[in-house]
Formats: structure tokens, C-alpha cells, sequence
């Protein structure tokens, strides 16, 4: 039998019992750990993620996708079973892949899309990304752009503007045209707020380069804003931009510098579709010989435990 998508969801005890009680619970995605990061680091920061969303006093709720079911929570030997799978046998599911991955067997990882829809339908109203995606650089053409444009843009920002939640990351992947990200998401009407700083986070990188459209000056005014988001009843989501922590970041030219020699090689390569990101990750982990990598990891982790610090906020009311 078919079902809806809330007949597809199998929330963790703990979880529910943490939703039925009005506490906060954050929402983590299983992409960066299937697709965005090798092993063992994709398990390690799978972990650490759910303990800094612990650490801050809320209900760490890990999403992924198994025979058939949406998993709101994993546990350990669920996160161990999603970060050793074979890469190729794990779909990468998004909104429009979400049919495809609940009518397969076997595990399939949640992008920031399908792990929005899946949080908002069991209840969840904050989660936590590395870098959420955008439109790829070339994606639009225009001058020294690839030619023909691609039109890469990710369901990531489709979800933003549809879905009612609090999306915590460290600004976009440094490996999209982040200009055109926050035009895309500009015209869509999703607010973008940098924390504790002016200019908009780069993901691996403290800059982007680009002046956010909005800043707050701590974790405490990005909650107040995300209430008064929510509370408007806009619709769309509201994200709140970290900056990864400075001792392991990488310096901004050298993010932007290695990012596009990523974004020409995968073009030579004839790299496209949701295989991209990935490769670019990859390619970026091995031109940086690992330092992406460490920069990534604590990035993802630090913004659980801000997810985590703001959901606590918004369950207090
Ligand atoms: N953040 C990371 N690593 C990742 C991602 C986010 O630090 O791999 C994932 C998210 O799941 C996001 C996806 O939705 O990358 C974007 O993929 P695409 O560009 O194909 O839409
Ligand atoms: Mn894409």
C-alpha cells in the first residue's frame, strides 16, 4: 500500500516522546554523511553532531531513508550501517527523488530538501546542514561562465522557500556562484542571516565575499528573529548562517581559488546532476589534501550545537 508521508514516517521514541512534550528537537541531515564526507569522518561528525545537539539541551533527530520508511532518528548502528554503505548503493534523495527512494530497498540519504519534508511532517521546526546548496557556479552562463549554462540550481532552495523551518548551516557550499544563491533566495523570499558578522559565511571559509542580506550579533537575537520568522507564518524557511570556527578554516581566496578549479575540472570531466556536489567535496578534500575535510566536519558539528542552542530557545516560547 501506498501511504502518505506521514504514514511513511517512523519516528524514534525518543523523539516523539520529545514533540508530544513541546521540546526542542533538531532535525539533522544523512547526505554529508553518505555523499559529503569520507569514512571514518562521515560517522565521527554524525555522532558529534547529535552530541552537540545534546550538549545544548535538545533531541537530536539524524533523517534518512530505509525500505521504504522515512527514519526521524537513528540509532548508532543505523548511523554506522548509512556511513559504511557502499556510496553508489545510497540514493541521494531530494524532493524530486523522494518518490524513487521510498519504493526502493535499502538506505537512501536525505539532502537538505527532503530532510525539510520530512522534519516538517513529523513536527520538527529547526535543523542543522553543513552548507546548504545553490545555484552552481555556470549554472546561469553570463561572461566567463561555462557555456552552455546548466541550470544546476539545488531543490535545497525550492525547499527553503516552501517549508516553514529554521535551517542552521555555514552559508552556502563555497562551490556554488554564491552571488547568484542569494539572488535566487532573495527573489524567493527566504531571509539569510550571518551570525556575528557582516559579511555572509563562506561554508569551509569564515567569508563568502558577499555582504549578508541580514546580521544579528549572537546565536540569542538569530532565535528572536527565527520566532518572529515562524511566528509570521510566511511559509518559507528562515536560515541562519555560522561561521565555521577559525582555527580550521580555510583562508577565503584559497576557499574560492580551489572551488573553482573544482567547478572547471568536474565541467572537463563532464560531471553533472546530483553527482556534482559530491565530487566537487571530494575533489576539494584531495586538492586541500584533507583540510576541507577537517574545516567541513567542524563546521557541521558547531551548527548542530547552534541548532540545537536555538531550538531550546523556541520551545521556551
Ligand atoms: N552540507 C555539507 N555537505 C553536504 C551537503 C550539505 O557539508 O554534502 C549536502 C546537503 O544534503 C545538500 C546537498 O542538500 O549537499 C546539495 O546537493 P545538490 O547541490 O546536488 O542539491
Ligand atoms: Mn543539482
Amino acid at each position: 500500500m501506498i501511504g502518505s508521508l506521514a504514514d511513511r514516517l517512523s519516528i524514534k521514541p525518543e523523539v516523539a516522546a520529545a514533540l508530544r512534550a513541546g521540546g526542542p528537537v533538531v532535525a539533522l541531515e544523512s547526505t554529508l554523511i553518505s555523499h559529503g564526507l569520507p569514512y571514518p569522518a562521515n560517522v565521527e561528525v554524525a555522532r558529534a553532531s547529535e552530541a552537540a545537539v545534546r550538549e545544548a539541551g535538545a533531541v537530536p533527530a539524524t533523517i534518512a531513508i530505509h525500505d521504504g520508511r522515512l527514519l526521524v532518528g537513528l540509532d548508532d548502528a543505523e548511523l554506522e550501517a548509512l556511513a559504511t554503505a557502499p556510496a553508489d548503493s545510497v540514493l541521494k534523495a531530494s524532493r524530486p527523488s523522494l518518490s524513487a527512494a521510498l519504493t526502493r530497498d535499502g538506505w537512501s540519504a536525505t539532502t537538505v530538501s527532503a530532510t525539510m519534508i520530512a522534519a516538517h511532517a513529523a513536527g520538527i521546526t529547526v535543523f542543522a546542514t553543513g552548507g546548504i546548496g545553490g545555484v552552481h557556479m555556470g549554472a546561469l552562463g553570463g561572461p566567463g561562465a561555462l557555456e552552455p549554462p546548466t541550470f544546476d540550481i539545488s531543490s535545497d532552495l525550492e525547499e527553503l522557500a516552501r517549508t516553514p523551518m529554521v535551517v542552521v548551516c555555514a552559508g552556502p557550499k563555497a562551490i556554488l556562484d554564491v552571488p547568484a544563491t542569494l539572488e535566487v533566495l532573495e527573489t524567493r523570499g527566504v531571509p539569510l542571516v550571518a551570525v556575528g558578522q557582516a559579511d555572509l559565511p563562506g561554508f569551509t571559509a569564515r567569508s563568502s565575499g558577499v555582504p549578508a542580506p541580514w546580521s544579528v550579533p549572537d546565536v540569542a537575537a538569530a532565535a528572536g528573529l527565527a520566532v518572529a520568522h515562524l511566528a509570521l507564518g510566511l511559509g518559507g524557511a528562515i536560515v541562519i548562517c555560522v561561521p565555521v570556527p577559525a582555527d580550521v578554516a580555510l583562508p577565503d581566496e584559497i576557499a574560492r581559488r580551489v572551488a573553482e578549479q573544482a567547478a572547471r575540472e568536474a565541467d572537463a570531466a563532464g560531471i553533472h546532476g546530483p553527482a556534482l556536489t559530491p565530487w566537487l567535496l571530494a575533489r576539494i578534500a584531495a586538492i586541500t589534501d584533507g583540510a576541507s575535510v577537517r574545516a567541513n566536519t567542524a563546521l557541521i558539528v558547531n551548527d548542530a550545537l547552534v541548532a540545537g542552542q536555538i531550538a531550546v530557545r523556541l520551545a521556551r516560547g
